[in-house]
C-alpha cells in the first residue's frame, strides 16, 4: 500500500543552520524515538548523511552545502515494521529562490513548492534572534537590515495561508526552528529559559505572518534546537567534544502529530457520514418491512438495504479502529512535545 506523503519545506537565510540541522535530525531519528524511525528512500543519501555525521563526530567538520540548488530528501517514517508516511523535505539552500537576484523560474519553483507544502519550517538563527531579544523584542524589524530575512519569508508564508483559505484547504503546519540555541544565553545575558520565554511570548512580533489576526486556523510550534555547544557561529570546524544535540526530532514529531490530527478530523467526518448512511438504510429497511412501499416484490430491495447496513457497519468498525489508533499515537507524540510552545490561531497555548 502506498503511504501518504508529508511535503515539508525549509526556509531560512544562508548560514542559519538548515543543512547542519537536517544532518543532525536524520542522525537522531534514524536511531528511533518512541518506536518511530526515519530512513531515506535512496540508500546513497543515507550513506551521505551518515558519512557527514561521522566526520563531525571524528574531527568536528560541519556538513557543508555543495551547491545553492534546492536539495530534496525523501525520507520514510516508520513505526515498527510499518511505513507510516513519506516525508519529502526540501532545503531551499540560501534561498536563492527568494532573493532579488533569484530568477523568475526560481521564485516560481518556491511558490509552487510552498503551495503544496503540508509543513513549512522557518529557520531562525539564535544569534540574530538574541539581538532582537536584547533590543526588547520590537514589533517591526528593519527589513533591509535583517540577516534573518524575515520580511520575505513571512510574506511567502502569509501568501500560502491566504491561498489555502481561498481554496478551503487546511493550512500547513508551521515550525519555527530556532537553531543554535547554545548561543542564546550568552548573547542575551539571560538564562536560555528566560530568553526562550521572551521569544515565545513575542513570536507574532518577530514573524508577522504568525500574529493572531493573520494566522487563523494555523498551528505553529516553536522548536529550539542545537547540534552542540559550539559557541561562535559559522565555523566550518567545531570542537567535536562539544556535540550535544537537543530537540532535533521535535519538528518532525510535530509535523507528524499535525498530520495525524488531520487524519482524526477526516475519520470523524467519515464516521458522521457513515452514521447518516446507516440511518437512512435502516429507515428504508423499516419502511420496506412494514410494506409501505408496495409490499409484494420488495424482497430484493430489502436484501440490498440489509447488505448496505452490514457494509456500513463494517466500514464503521474499521474507521473507528483507525480513529482510536490515531488518537493513541497522538497521545504518545504529545508526551514528546511537552514543553514546546504551540500556537493556534496566533495564540500561545499553555497547558
Ligand atoms: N553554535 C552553533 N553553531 C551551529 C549549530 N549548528 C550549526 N552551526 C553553525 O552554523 C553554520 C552554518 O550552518 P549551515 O547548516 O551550513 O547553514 P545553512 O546555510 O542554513 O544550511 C555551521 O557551519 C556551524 O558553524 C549549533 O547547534 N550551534
Ligand atoms: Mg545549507
Amino acid at each position: 500500500m502506498a503511504v501518504p506523503t508529508i511535503t515539508m519545506t525549509m526556509l531560512g537565510a544562508s548560514g542559519s543552520g538548515k543543512t547542519a540541522y537536517l544532518h543532525g535530525m536524520y542522525n537522531r531519528l534514524s536511531s528511533g524515538v518512541q518506536g518511530y524511525y526515519l530512513y531515506t528512500i535512496d540508500p546513497d543519501q543515507d550513506l551521505d548523511l551518515a558519512d557527514h555525521w561521522s566526520l563531525l563526530r571524528r574531527n568536528g567538520t560541519m556538513p557543508k552545502a555543495t551547491s545553492e540548488e534546492p536539495r530534496r530528501y525523501d525520507f520514510i517514517f516508520r513505526r515498527g515494521m510499518r511505513d507510516l508516511v513519506e516525508i519529502d523535505c526540501t532545503d531551499f539552500r540560501g534561498n536563492a529562490a527568494l532573493d532579488r537576484r533569484g530568477s523568475a523560474a526560481d521564485v516560481h519553483l518556491l511558490e509552487q513548492r510552498l503551495a503544496a507544502s503540508d509543513s513549512i519550517v522557518l529557520v531562525l538563527d539564535s544569534e540574530h534572534v538574541a539581538q532582537w531579544v536584547r533590543a526588547g523584542t520590537p514589533g517591526s524589524l528593519d527589513r533591509d537590515d535583517d540577516p534573518m530575512e524575515i520580511a520575505r519569508f513571512s510574506r511567502a508564508i502569509s501568501g500560502v495561508f491566504t491561498a489555502r483559505k481561498r481554496e478551503g484547504g487546511p493550512s500547513p503546519a508551521i515550525v519555527v526552528l530556532l537553531t543554535k540555541v547554545d548561543l542564546l544565553s550568552g548573547l542575551t545575558g539571560m538564562t536560555a529559559a528566560e530568553a526562550l520565554v521572551a521569544v515565545a511570548k513575542n513570536l507574532g512580533k518577530l514573524v508577522p505572518a504568525l500574529a493572531d489576526d493573520q494566522a487563523e486556523g494555523v498551528t505553529v510550534a516553536l522548536c529550539p534546537v542545537q547540534l552542540g555547544n559550539f559557541g561562535a557561529a559559522r565555523l566550518e570546524r567545531v570542537d567535536s567534544r562539544a556535540i550535544n544535540p537537543k530537540n532535533l526530532h521535535l519538528p518532525i514529531v510535530f509535523s507528524l502529530r499535525h498530520y495525524l490530527t488531520e487524519g482524526i478530523a477526516r475519520n470523524q467526518e467519515a464516521i458522521r457520514e457513515l452514521t447518516a448512511g446507516l440511518d437512512s438504510s435502516r429507515s428504508e429497511l423499516a419502511a420496506l418491512s412494514r410494506g409501505f412501499m408496495g409490499g409484494f416484490f420488495q424482497g430484493a430491495r430489502k436484501t440490498a438495504a440489509q447488505l448496505e447496513i452490514e457494509r456500513l457497519l463494517t466500514q464503521g468498525t474499521v474507521t473507528n479502529a483507525m480513529l482510536q489508533q490515531a488518537q493513541e499515537k497522538c497521545r504518545e507524540l504529545d508526551r514528546e512535545l511537552r514543553g514546546i510552545a504551540i500556537y493556534r490561531d496566533g495564540r500561545l497555548l499553555t497547558d
